[in-house]
């Protein structure tokens, strides 16, 4: 039974439920639904550890990050093993991208928190300077579909920044989360600076709503993004937000066709689809329209299935799949439940899809799906490419695939979304930028934007008399 870590001890409290492997169905283990009075006291925790921790000197705070990491490379495997267990993803994914990016993260935010400098403005006869503050307790609310790349992304930059944090990862995925609490205890972390809380959507509510909450940072979907912002109103508390996506792939014909299909089978159906960065809509250019459909589908087939998080979510990406046959679709592959003839055929395993001939206004090419599946559409000029690319309320990422170095440039420029990758797909610089445009979200995390965020500045200007001549 997986346990609230709250300043340091382990506290049960909260109904119980399962945990459920995505693979198989089967229960891998329990936790507790947070109540009321866990939140709060979990809240209380961050709150009392807040003052200590934000007196420490950054360049200490930037240690603990390190202990962190040095941790979480010791307890590698299992990490792995419990990342693989909660998602369904293949250990060789969970060790490769989630965990190293884990590491990463913390290492990336202690480099940059450490070395980042406070800013001065001389005016004649004056002098303005800032001091930056941390929010106080900020909560860290992390979806199930990257939990641990998720978590520690939000996590390092706030507690470099001198927060303290409650977190609640997804109750679909409790595990690796629990084993970073041991972490956080192998390495001595000072109790209350990290409390993770589990629970549902009930208990994410209290906790952004709770007073002594100063900030809440979230990724996952719009709806929910949506609510928690209206919970935070009345208290104006700052939101980073990172929402959902209807990403676009542009493909022009001078691309690399190569290149541009290993690129597009990968950001289609990575993670069964599952992240907010991966691609729903693919505009191609008309001459080589039919060349690629026909290869994209022969990729889908051999792509190695991954299980949707829960029987609900697979559900619900089997109900876009109907939605794009009741809408007219043409079923290019897939569109259906894998059969396997062993213990994944109890899993939550959905086929990649891929299906052309809707409108860009159709429901399918509008809402946010989380599975592997886009649609493909033709476009004949480059105008037409970025105004469909465009015809969307979401603006998370998008690609484009072409060889024209001045199309790349023009094209990538007009692209109403935060990210924009040319002949590539998901490359991160986590000193860069990341956040989306309209529906996808409101604020930029990465590199010093993230510490701009966990903490703000205080502007201290100073009149400096002349002595008299
Ligand atoms: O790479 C990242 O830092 C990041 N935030 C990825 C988000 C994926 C969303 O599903």
């Amino acid at each position: 039974m997986l346990t609230h870590f709250i300043g340091g001890t382990r506290v049960p409290g909260g109904s119980a439920f399962p945990v459920r492997d995505p693979v198989t169905g089967a229960e891998i283990d329990q936790v507790y639904d947070a109540d009321p009075e866990v939140v709060d006291r979990a809240v209380r925790a961050a709150r009392e550890a807040a003052p200590g921790w934000a007196a420490l000197p950054v360049g200490e705070r930037a240690g603990w990050l390190r202990r962190l990491a040095d941790g979480i490379e010791a307890r590698f495997d299992d990490l792995v093993a419990a990342e693989a267990a909660d998602t369904g993803m293949p250990l060789e994914a969970a060790g490769t991208l989630d965990l190293p990016r884990s590491v990463l993260n913390f290492r990336t935010f202690a480099e940059i928190a450490a070395q980042r400098p406070d800013e001065a403005f001389h005016l004649p006869g004056a002098l303005s300077y800032t001091v930056r503050r941390p929010l106080g307790v900020v909560a860290v609310i992390v979806p199930w579909n990257l939990p641990f790349l998720l978590m520690t992304w939000k996590l390092a930059p706030a507690l470099v920044a001198g927060n303290t944090v409650v977190v609640k990862p997804s109750e679909h995925t409790p595990c690796s989360a629990a084993l970073f609490t041991e972490i956080c205890e192998e390495v001595e972390l000072p109790p209350g600076v990290v409390n993770v809380i589990f629970g549902s959507g009930p208990a994410g509510r209290l906790l952004v709503e709770h007073p002594s909450v100063d900030g809440v940072t979230f990724t996952g979907s719009t709806r929910t993004g949506q609510t928690i912002m209206g919970a935070v109103a009345d208290r104006v508390k700052p939101v980073s937000f990172e929402l959902g996506g209807k990403n676009a792939g542009v493909v022009f014909a001078d691309c690399d066709l190569g290149r541009a299909i290993d690129g597009t089978v990968r950001s289609v159906f990575a993670n069964g689809g599952q992240a907010c960065l991966c691609t729903e809509r693919l505009y191609v250019e008309r001459s080589i329209f039919e060349e690629f459909c026909a290869v994209l589908a022969g990729r889908a087939q051999i792509v190695e299935p991954q299980p949707m998080i829960s029987a609900e979510h697979r559900e619900r990406v089997l109900s876009y799949y109907a939605l794009a046959r009741s809408e007219g679709a043409k079923v290019l592959t897939g569109g259906g439940v894998p059969s396997f003839g062993d213990e994944r055929d109890g899993g939550y395993f959905v086929e990649p899809t891929v299906v052309s001939g809707l409108s860009e206004w159709s429901r399918f090419n509008r809402e946010e799906i989380f599975g592997p599946v886009c649609h493909v559409a033709p476009f004949t000029t480059e105008n037409q490419a970025v105004d469909l690319a465009n015809s969307s309320e979401f603006g998370l990422a998008a690609t484009v695939w072409t060889s024209n170095l001045d199309r790349a440039h023009r094209v990538a420029q007009r692209l109403e979304a935060g990210l924009v990758w040319v002949n590539t797909w998901c490359l991160r610089d986590l000193r860069a930028p990341f956040g989306g445009a309209k529906l996808s979200g409101t604020g930029r995390e990465g590199g010093t934007r993230s510490l701009d965020f966990y903490s703000q500045p205080t502007t201290i200007t100073i009149k400096l008399e002349q002595p008299d001549p």
